[in-house]
C-alpha cells in the first residue's frame, strides 16, 4: 500500500492572523514589522498580506522600503506579536492532530501529516480528508491554508506550495515522478541556495536530472548522506516517516525541591539534572530554543516566572546554564521561598534540514 502523506502550511499566517482579528484591514496592504527600536523605521519585515505582496512586500525586506513600495497607499504596518500568532499555532495544530494518523508540527504554521491508516491508502479519501482539513480551519479560525497530498514528505512539501493561496494539491503516487520531473532542484527542502549553486554548476538544474544523475556523482560533490537524500527525494522514494515530536511550541522540567529554598546555588544545584535532560531532548530532536523562563512556585502555589528571548535560536548547553542562573538570580529578589522550580524553553526552530544540508556544503 502506497502511503498517503500530507503538508499544510497557513497563507500568509501572521498578517492573516491580524486580519482575523480586525477584519475592517482585510483589503488593504498589511505589513507585520519586527521593529528594531533604534529608528522608527528601522526593522524587517516578518511577512505581509498578498494585497502588500502586489507592491513587492516581501518576508526580510527592511520596513523602510516597505514605506518607500507603499508610499501614498492606505497600508497598516503592525508590530509583530509572536505569542499572539503561537495561540493560533497551538489551537489548530491540536485540532489537526485529532484529524489525521500522525501530525508532525515542522514549524510554527506547518506540519507533515500521515493519512494512510485512516485513508487506506486511497487517494479520494486522502483528498476529502484534505478538504475537510481546510474547511474545518476556516470555520473555527477563519484562516485560510494550503495543503499538498502525496507519497512522501518532499512532494507533499512541494505540492503544498504550488497553488498558495487556498489551494490543494493532490500528487499520486504513480504521478509523482513526472511530476518533480521539470521543478527546479531548490523545491527540494533542505536544498539550500549553496547545494542548489552547486548541483547547478555540475549541470544538474531539475529535479529530474538529479533522479538520473548517478549516486557516487552525488556523492563526491556532497558526500554520502546527502546524496542518498537526494536521490530519494528526487525520484520520489524518500522514505523519511512523520514522526509526532509531542507538542512543539515548549519543553520544560519542573522539580520539587527537598525543602523550600531561597538560596540561589542549592535551587539552581537542584534543577541541573532537569536542565540537563531538557538539553538532552533538545539536541535529539534537533531543536534550537530562542526563549528560555524559569519558574517558582511559591508555599502558596502562586507560580512566577522570568524570561528571556534570544535574537537568533541556539541550543548551547553554557548559555542555557548560565541563562537558568541569572533568571533564577532575578526571581529571587522579587519573590520568598520557592517550593518548587522549573525550566521552560520555547520558540523554537527545527534545525535538522538546515543541518543535513549545511554540514556537507559548509
Ligand atoms: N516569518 C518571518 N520572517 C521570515 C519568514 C517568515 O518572521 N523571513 C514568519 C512570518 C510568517 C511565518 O513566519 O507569517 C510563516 O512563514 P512562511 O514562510 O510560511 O510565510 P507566510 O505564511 O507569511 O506566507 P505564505 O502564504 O507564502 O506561506
Ligand atoms: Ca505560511
Ligand atoms: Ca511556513
Amino acid at each position: 500500500m502506497s502511503r498517503i502523506v500530507g503538508h499544510l502550511d497557513l497563507d500568509y499566517f501572521y498578517a492573516q492572523v491580524e486580519e482575523v482579528e480586525a477584519p475592517s484591514l482585510k483589503d488593504s496592504p498589511i505589513v507585520v514589522c519586527v521593529f528594531s527600536g533604534r529608528t522608527e523605521e528601522s526593522g524587517v519585515v516578518s511577512t505581509a498580506n498578498y494585497k502588500a505582496r502586489e507592491y513587492g512586500i516581501r518576508s526580510g525586506i527592511p520596513i523602510a522600503l516597505a514605506k518607500r513600495r507603499l508610499n501614498g497607499i492606505e497600508a497598516a504596518f503592525i508590530p509583530m506579536d509572536r505569542g499572539k500568532y503561537e495561540t493560533y499555532s497551538e489551537r489548530i495544530m491540536e485540532t489537526l492532530r485529532g484529524q489525521v494518523d500522525v501530525l508532525e508540527q515542522a514549524g510554527i504554521d506547518e506540519a507533515f501529516f500521515d493519512i494512510t491508516k485512516r485513508t487506506g491508502g486511497d487517494y479520494e479519501a486522502g483528498a476529502a480528508l484534505a478538504f475537510e482539513l481546510k474547511a474545518r480551519i476556516f470555520r473555527e479560525e477563519k484562516l485560510t491554508c494550503s495543503i499538498g497530498i502525496g507519497p512522501n514528505k518532499v512532494v507533499a512539501k512541494i505540492a503544498s506550495d504550488l497553488k498558495k493561496p487556498d489551494g490543494l494539491t493532490v500528487v499520486k503516487d504513480e504521478e509523482a515522478p513526472r511530476f518533480l520531473s521539470p521543478l527546479p532542484i531548490d523545491k527540494i527542502y533542505g536544498v539550500g541556495p549553496k547545494t542548489a549553486k552547486l548541483l547547478e554548476e555540475s549541470g544538474l538544474k531539475t529535479i529530474g536530472a538529479l533522479a538520473r544523475a548517478p549516486t557516487e556523482r552525488l556523492e563526491d560533490l556532497l558526500g554520502k548522506r546527502v546524496a542518498v537524500y537526494l536521490h530519494d527525494a528526487s525520484n520520489s522514494t524518500d522514505d523519511e516517516p512523520v514522526v509526532d515530536r509531542g507538542g512543539f511550541s515548549q519543553l520544560s522540567r519542573i522539580i520539587t525541591l527537598k525543602q523550600d529554598s531561597h538560596d540561589l546555588d542549592q535551587i539552581v544545584g537542584a534543577l541541573a539534572p532537569a536542565v540537563k535532560d531538557l538539553h538532552e531532548r533538545l539536541v535529539s530532536e534537533t531543536l534550537f530554543f530562542r526563549s528560555v523562563s524559569v519558574l517558582g512556585i511559591l508555599k502558596d502555589l502562586s507560580t512566577h516566572t522570568k524570561s528571556k528571548t534570544f535574537e537568533t535560536p541556539t541550543n548551547d548547553f553554557p548559555v542555557l546554564e548560565k541563562e537558568v542562573r541569572e533568571l533564577f538570580s532575578g526571581l529571587l529578589r522579587e519573590v520568598g521561598d520557592l517550593r518548587r522550580a522549573g525550566v521552560r524553553v520555547s520558540d523554537f526552530k527545527d534545525m535538522r534540514n538546515q543541518h543535513s544540508l549545511a554540514e556537507f556544503t559548509g
